[in-house]
């Protein structure tokens, strides 16, 4: 099945338990986010090898997020503990309508301290994928140069990139300089894994079609937009459709479907499923994360998938 590599910033985030705004609210439940790390542990959980590599701050969240790794099987290896910065964390709103309000304390983390240093100890040989997002660029310049130079390590070993955008306004300094370094990321990535409300940002059209060919054009080798309950539109340079989503009984919480539908195409594809049933299950795990509270705990082993599958297809 191979070995896959991601890289990012893991947080401590407390979840509210009660609704309205945060500074209102009591009580909280404490778990663990970042687009990532949320990748690595749904790969993980379905019995892949991955290697998260990042930056921890030498305190309790550090530590809480390292064991949390250890348990869900990932390789730990290349973590590394800093004693000068600390680990960032979240808030995270609880509503029953659209998206939860998030908010982030994790500027000066450890793991913007990330630096292409880091990368010369990483053995890449038996290493088939790596997962990016465009939340690390946003992070520092040297984090952003990291991910330039693990780009351009992956593409002279001929792994295949995967490249979700993750547009987090907030992080970055003007949505132009967002706009043309993720553009520009994305154009280096073999598949580009944009969301829907992020299309339109990015590239300035809102047709599927010219969305995808935005990014074709340029040397991206496949574009799947993920349209929410509509499942998600394909295409590569060779054909074009669409893969209808999966019934979702309640949506409890939408953060984190986009890493779901993450999962499923790049397992499915280390599997050598068709592109068609790689997306189908990213579709399904996808739908399975919004039935959860937190951003990973949806995230299914194989029984559970196979069993989500058979109860919740259109
Ligand atoms: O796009 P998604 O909803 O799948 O991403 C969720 C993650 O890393 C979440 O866990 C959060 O911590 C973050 O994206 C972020 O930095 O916003
Ligand atoms: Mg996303």
């Amino acid at each position: 099945m191979g070995r896959i590599i991601t890289i990012g910033e893991p947080m401590v985030m407390f979840i509210a338990n009660e609704e309205g705004p945060l500074e209102e609210v009591y009580n909280f439940t404490k778990a663990l986010a970042g687009s990532e790390v949320n990748v690595a542990i749904g790969l993980a959980r379905l019995g892949h090898k991955v290697s998260y590599i990042t930056h921890l701050g030498d305190d309790p969240f550090g530590k809480y997020i390292y064991k949390f790794l250890v348990n869900e099987n990932i390789d730990v290896s290349y973590i590394k503990f800093d004693n000068e910065y600390p680990t960032g964390f979240q808030l995270k709103s609880k509503t029953r309508i659209g998206d939860p309000e998030v908010v982030y304390f994790r500027k000066w983390s450890a793991a913007s301290h990330i630096q292409e240093n880091d990368l010369k100890e990483i053995n890449f040989d038996d290493v088939n994928h790596i997962h990016l997002t465009g939340i690390p660029p946003a992070l520092s310049l040297s984090f952003r140069k990291t991910i330039y130079n693990i780009v351009e390590k992956a593409k002279t070993k001929n792994i295949l990139i995967s490249f979700d955008p993750n547009i987090r306004k907030q992080l970055w300094k003007s949505e132009e300089e967002m706009r043309s370094i993720l553009n520009d990321i994305a154009f280096r990535c073999d598949i580009v894994l944009p969301g829907y409300e992020e299309r339109k940002i990015l590239t300035g059209y809102n047709e599927l079609n010219d969305i995808a060919s935005f990014y074709l054009e340029k040397g991206t080798k496949i574009v799947i937009i993920k349209t929410g309950e509509k499942g998600a539109f394909v295409k590569t340079p060779t054909e074009e459709y669409t893969v209808s989503g999966f019934k979702v009984e309640q949506i409890v919480d939408t953060v984190g479907a986009g890493d779901g539908f993450a999962v499923g195409v790049i397992s499915g594809l280390l599997e050598n499923l068709s592109l068609r049933e790689a997306v189908k299950r990213g579709n399904a795990i996808g739908a399975r994360v919004i039935m959860f509270p937190g951003d990973n705990d949806g995230l299914p082993n194989r029984k559970n998938l196979e069993k989500f599958i058979m109860t919740h297809s259109i």
